[in-house]
């Protein structure tokens, strides 16, 4: 049998699991797919070479969808493969946003782990939320602080979105910017992202942490990332298992790029290669002495600096 294709067609992959896909096609079914050759981005060795959020082509070849072709990607977000050192595995693609579910307790996120995610979303030029989860936990010590953090992140030019998914609070504001998007999740284990999946849109059934679960650590079930369609419109991508945003290449000058308020003094220190530690005249270090700059935020600049030297800056917490 020759070539014939009875039909061909869009979809978008919301599902994979190794060898098959669930791609969603225009009339909003969705079919499994398996994929015809080799797909290889120039310049990247991934373990993967589909993955959710890939806009395709396929066709149907008898009763075989295929995947035959691999639309140009907007942006993908990718982490080391576990088993190659030196390859990586693509996590998500076509994303319009990022959220980062935050909680300050129970489990608590970290100031170096907020920052990190930033500085990658920055990055990979995905537009980043901080949504602050469990709110309905706080006592006056707990609202005092939360609102120190997220004055720090909305004057460094984030927009901070306190909800509580156990008790639907404040969850339209959330999804007034979800509308007709496609967004990541992202975050710690425990800190609620099923439950607000499931708290914004009724139709979906994530499933959730026992509460007694959300602290152990270590039962680190290997889940893959899944794209679930709202009933409001949009989408969003929850990657279980996955904390962060993976990785990024780059090098030390460029890294206070990645922190908005920083980007902003851009080419006002005295030397155009400052690393803004301990050269003269830096612009940003003045702007922290001057209360400009968060110290905080700056201190987090100089951990990933001296951290990660490297070329590629990962995550610790992966
Ligand atoms: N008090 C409180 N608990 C929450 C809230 N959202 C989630 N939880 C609880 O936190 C635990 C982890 O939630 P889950 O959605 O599984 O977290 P995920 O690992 O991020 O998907 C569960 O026991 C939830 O009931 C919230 O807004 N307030
Ligand atoms: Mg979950
Ligand atoms: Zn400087």
């Amino acid at each position: 049998m020759g070539k014939a294709y009875i039909c061909s067609m869009e979809g978008v992959v919301v599902k994979s699991t190794g060898s098959w896909y669930n791609v969603r096609i225009q009339d909003g079914s969705q079919v499994e797919c398996r994929i015809r050759g080799k797909f290889r981005i120039k310049g990247l060795k991934s373990t993967n070479p589909i993955s959710v959020g890939d806009h395709v082509i396929l066709s149907l070849e008898g009763n075989d969808y295929l995947i035959t072709e691999i639309l140009d990607r907007k942006n993908y977000i990718i982490r080391k493969s576990v088993n190659l050192s030196k390859q990586v595995h693509i996590i998500a693609s076509n994303m319009d946003q990022a959220f980062l579910i935050i909680t300050l307790a129970s489990p608590a996120t970290t100031i170096g782990f907020i920052d990190r995610f930033l500085v990658t979303a920055e990055a990979y030029q995905i537009p980043a939320y901080l949504v602050f989860n469990k709110i309905d936990l706080y006592d006056e010590f707990d609202r005092e602080y939360h609102d120190q953090i997220a004055k720090m992140y909305s004057d460094a030019g984030y927009n901070c979105i306190e909800v509580s998914a156990l008790n639907q609070q404040n969850l339209k504001s959330l999804t007034d910017l979800m509308i007709d998007k496609v967004t990541l999740l992202s975050g710690h284990s425990g800190v609620g992202k099923s439950t607000l999946v499931n708290a914004i849109d009724g139709n979906l059934h994530l499933e959730t942490q026992k509460v007694s679960d959300a602290h152990q650590k270590g039962m680190h079930t290997t889940t893959f990332a899944e794209m679930f369609e709202l009933a409001f419109g949009g989408y969003i991508i929850d990657t279980p298992g996955i904390k962060g945003l993976g990785l990024v290449e780059m090098d030390d000058s460029e890294l206070a790029d990645y922190f908005p308020e920083m980007r902003a003094l851009k080419g006002q220190c005295k030397f155009h290669n400052c690393i803004h530690v301990n050269e003269p005249k830096c612009a940003i270090k003045d702007a922290v002495d001057a209360g400009h700059i968060h110290p905080v935020r700056y201190d987090s600049y100089l951990t990933i600096l001296e951290d990660d030297g490297g070329q590629y800056r990962e995550s610790k917490y992966h």
